[in-house]
């Protein structure tokens, strides 16, 4: 039994009549319901012909509806495919182009226009799904009889596709497994102390890992239940403390909850663990968090390619500034960038990681999913160490990479678009330190008009073409880029120049 599904549910509660999620309005959604509106999502994919490993591209507002259809997809062993809804339709034409999805869901606002990309892009059928849970998918989802058996699969059957950017600025498809997304649920839930009475407050985006497969699988692999929130609304958030144990979130969750000084020790006084990831949580931040609450947030760190790789102890220390060990199965090595030779104790390199954890590869990129596996071990882009306790720190990029609030901005997509305009001889995009996301995208542009400075103009076209959050928060114009003897752009020195750029940044 290696479905995904099939093998969450061993964990549900024996009384499915438990809560599964607690919405906004009310509403409680039990295990049974959970269990009966996948098996009517799974039998809506069949009857749409949708064949083991087709694509369900989903661009939806977050609702316990897109959740019941993600379940569907893995018990009818379709690819789930989410996409952020930030993302414009030229964005969305590149994912829909690539992935040839035979499903795709979106809100009834964009039907026209992914319509219309469907059409030019393949054969897609087209359905919808609104913020409330309402839509032609879910009215049909309703009238479908539920599949009579999850569907058997191997473990490397496919599950997911998460597009990630690169690079090069092109994105690629990671695949994921049932096998991947099983072993890390399973350990996560063990390594967290999950149990059924744990009651996670859900607050994250759900198309992504952190809030799709680490917090949801997790819930499931553990047959606790959620309160399910449309997005982090700190008020809302607080409010539902007394009846939550648990909280992931992103290192800007911290910050802002911080701010709020009716986040005490006694509002959180019912919850078990705080938990932090996708982004660096600052030891500054950590210690102010334990001063004000008496709880040691617990670091993990993972990637889309890789599920969770390492994790601060449930029981011992959770070292500020750290990652923590990794998980059990997981390998992790620190190896020389240039040589691949391992580095000892102490020593900075590239993290690798090899485990079950570790995707398939690159969706149609045979070539690049090899060159970024050595030995079996995939090369991470982060650089780090191990401590002789085999606590893992990461210090910093390879790769060339912003991480704002938890979303990631790779600087040559948005050198691409800047560089295509009228306006741009050529650009440079860094990340610069920001107290609210983490870092802010800071984009240093050569105009081809000497003088030039009108930086709403650029807003105005990078608007339809990148999502909002991977646009320059700040523009610098300049007459030359610095670039090294062999015609190269000096970021390091752009990064020390600009680094001061959102010091008292309300933006
Ligand atoms: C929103 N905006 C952003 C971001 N989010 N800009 C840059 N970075 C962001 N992360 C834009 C909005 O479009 C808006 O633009 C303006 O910034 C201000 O929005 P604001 O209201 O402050 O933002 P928000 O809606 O409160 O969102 C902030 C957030 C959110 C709550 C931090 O970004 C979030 O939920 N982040 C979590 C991301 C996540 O789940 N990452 C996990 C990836 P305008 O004003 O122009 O309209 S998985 C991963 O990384 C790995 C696997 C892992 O280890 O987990
Ligand atoms: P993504 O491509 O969205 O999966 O982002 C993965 C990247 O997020 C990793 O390669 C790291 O650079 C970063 N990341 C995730 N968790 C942490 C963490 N706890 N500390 C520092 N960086 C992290």
């Amino acid at each position: 039994m290696t479905n995904l599904y099939a093998r969450l549910s061993t964990r549900f509660p024996q009384d499915r009549d438990q809560t599964f999620a607690r919405l906004a309005d009310g509403a409680r959604v039990s295990y049974a319901d959970l269990d009966d509106r996948s098996a009517r999502y799974a039998g809506l994919l069949r009857d749409l012909g949708l064949a083991p490993g087709d694509r369900v591209a989903v661009q939806a507002e977050k609702s316990i509806e897109m959740l019941m259809l993600y379940l569907g997809a893995l018990r009818a062993g379709a690819a789930f495919l989410p996409l952020n809804t930030a993302y414009t339709a030229g964005e969305l034409d590149y994912f829909i182009g690539d992935a040839e999805p035979a499903l795709i869901v979106c809100d009834p606002k964009r039907q026209a226009a992914i319509r219309q990309i469907a059409r030019r892009r393949g054969r897609a059928k087209v359905l919808t799904l609104d913020a409330a849970g309402e839509g032609s998918i879910a009215s049909q989802a309703r009238q479908a009889a539920p599949i009579e058996q999850t569907l058997e699969l191997d473990d490397a059957a496919l599950a997911a596709i998460l597009y990630t950017s690169g690079t090069t600025g092109r994105s690629k498809g990671a695949m994921l497994s049932h096998g991947n997304l099983a072993s890390n649920a399973f350990t996560l839930a063990d390594s967290w102390r999950f149990t059924s009475d744990d009651v996670l407050l859900h607050a994250l985006p759900i198309f992504h890992t952190h809030g799709l497969f680490v917090a949801t699988n997790v819930t499931l692999a553990a047959g606790a239940s959620m309160i399910f929130q449309a997005g982090f609304d700190p008020v809302a958030l607080r409010q539902a403390l007394p009846e939550a144990t648990v909280l992931m979130g992103v290192p800007t969750f911290y910050i802002r909850l911080l701010k709020d000084a009716a986040f005490t020790r006694e509002a959180t006084a019912h919850m078990r663990l705080f938990i932090s990831g996708s982004a660096p949580l600052s030891p500054e931040i950590h210690k102010a968090f334990e001063q004000r609450t008496g709880h040691a947030i617990l670091e993990r760190y993972g990637m889309t390619e890789t599920n969770m790789n390492t994790s601060n102890p449930y029981d011992g220390a959770r070292r500020p500034g750290t990652v923590g060990r990794p998980l059990p199965g997981v390998d992790i090595r620190i190896a020389d960038p240039e040589t691949g030779a391992e580095m000892p104790i102490g020593e900075v390199g590239v993290i690798q990681i090899r485990g079950p954890n570790v995707f398939q590869g690159y969706w149609r990129m045979p070539d690049k999913t090899a060159a970024e596996f050595r030995d079996g071990y995939f090369i991470s882009g982060d650089l780090g160490f191990i401590d002789a306790e085999g606590y893992v720190s990461i210090v910093g990029r390879a790769k060339d990479l912003i991480i704002s609030g938890g979303y990631n901005i790779y600087p040559a997509e948005v050198e691409n678009a800047l560089d295509a305009l009228p306006e741009v001889r050529e650009s440079a995009v860094v990340g610069a330190p920001h107290p609210d996301m983490g870092e802010g995208v800071v984009a240093v542009v050569v105009p081809t008009d000497p003088g030039f400075i009108d930086d709403q103009r650029l807003r105005t076209q990078l608007g339809d073409q990148l999502a909002r959050f991977k646009q320059p928060r700040r523009f610098v114009f300049v007459d030359q880029l610095p670039k090294n003897t062999m015609g190269k752009v000096q970021k390091v020195l752009l990064r020390d120049q600009l680094a001061d750029s959102f010091q008292s940044a309300t933006n």
